[in-house]
């Protein structure tokens, strides 16, 4: 199979990244790096579609950019850039909105989650795989390396993007999703049949990727956990205990098999212990190198602005190929 070319990723700075976006997406990018053209973007406009405080975005992007940068993500190799900084995005976001249908849009599972129980939802709530869907689109990316929960947005990308291919004539790529097997979806520690989340009601669900040791000792702690204190990779009878496993397994690369057979007999107590210092330690080199970061914001600026700069040259091409098939410029 020939190597993928282009892939494009980004998270929200809605809150504090944590171990899921580290192990569900960052650390995929990073291990693409040699091999593709990753395009790494901190979605701020995707972060507007919740209530949100002005001057909490703009710390929360220079936190995620710190993040991406502490994480491993080289400048040199990857485009890392905020989207609110590329038009584009805004653009053919309206355009493909005309496209995308209501019925696929209302069947999304992540708005039927995030909108539950909600007095009120944003139209940008709503309309947010549309958003998506012109992230990805804009860079002819081939893969989209993200987390379980994000398969279906993909899909919709995919089915929008052929609809306007097949309407207007082929203008853009279809992207595939690239998921992690095990560990595509981290687990809320507090209630581990739902995933890890940033907006989550309790800390105690998420390990932050700046929580210090003792707290990320007391939260391993007080994880949930199944009943029978046997350590075995079963997520549908003990969601607990595989979702700490899927964590150890992907810190240390270690096989479940392998994990299983040497915490055979130890109980939940002994397990948590070890698994608390490979998080800590497995933390330690990015929290460090995040803090040297967050000295230097003009720095962290100067990629971004590099970053904004080749991306909006890659999204022009592609907007204006759009502009022109949807009878917008004259061909
Ligand atoms: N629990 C998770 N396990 C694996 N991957 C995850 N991702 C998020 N949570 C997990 C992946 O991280 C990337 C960025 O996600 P995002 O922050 O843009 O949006 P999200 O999926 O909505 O993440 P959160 O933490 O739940 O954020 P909030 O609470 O703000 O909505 C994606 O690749 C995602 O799959």
């Amino acid at each position: 199979m020939p190597l993928p070319k282009r892939s494009f990723s980004g998270i929200q700075p809605t809150g504090n990244l944590h171990l899921g976006n580290y192990l569900g997406a960052i650390k995929q990018w990073v291990k693409l790096q040699d091999t593709v053209d990753g395009i790494y973007c901190i979605v701020d406009l995707h972060a507007c579609t919740a209530t949100h405080d002005p001057v909490v975005l703009r710390r929360s992007v220079s936190a995620v950019a710190a993040f991406y940068l502490a994480a491993g993500l080289d400048p040199a190799k990857s485009t890392i850039f905020v989207q609110s900084a590329v038009g584009a995005h805004s653009e053919l976001a309206w355009i493909l909105g005309c496209v995308a249908r209501f019925g696929e849009l209302a069947r999304m599972t992540q708005f039927k989650e995030k909108g539950e129980g909600r007095e009120s939802v944003s139209v940008g709530l709503f309309t947010y795989p549309v958003l998506m869907a012109a992230d990805i689109l804009l860079y002819d990316a081939n893969v989209v390396p993200v987390g379980e929960d994000q398969k279906q947005h993909v899909e919709l990308c995919r089915d929008v993007a052929e609809r306007f291919n097949a309407t207007f004539g082929d203008t853009f790529i279809l992207p595939e999703p690239l998921i992690l097997g095990t560990g595509g979806r981290i687990m809320g520690l507090d209630q581990p049949t739902k995933k890890m989340s940033k907006s989550a009601g309790s800390p105690n669900n998420y390990i932050a990727l700046e929580d210090d040791p003792d707290t990320i000792t007391r939260k391993i702690k007080t994880a949930v956990t199944d009943t029978g204190g046997q350590i075995c990779y079963a997520p549908e009878e003990k969601p607990g205990i595989s979702n700490l496993l899927t964590i150890y397994s992907l810190l240390t690369g270690e096989t479940m098999s392998d994990l299983e057979a040497r915490y055979t007999g130890k109980g939940y107590g002994f397990f948590k212990r070890e698994l608390t210092e490979v998080v800590v330690e497995n933390l330690r080199p990015l929290q460090t190198r995040y803090r040297a970061l967050k000295k230097d914001p003009a720095a962290v600026g100067e990629i971004l602005r590099q970053g904004a700069e080749r991306a909006a040259g890659i999204a022009g091409k592609t907007l204006s190929r759009a502009r022109k098939r949807f009878g917008m410029e004259p061909v």
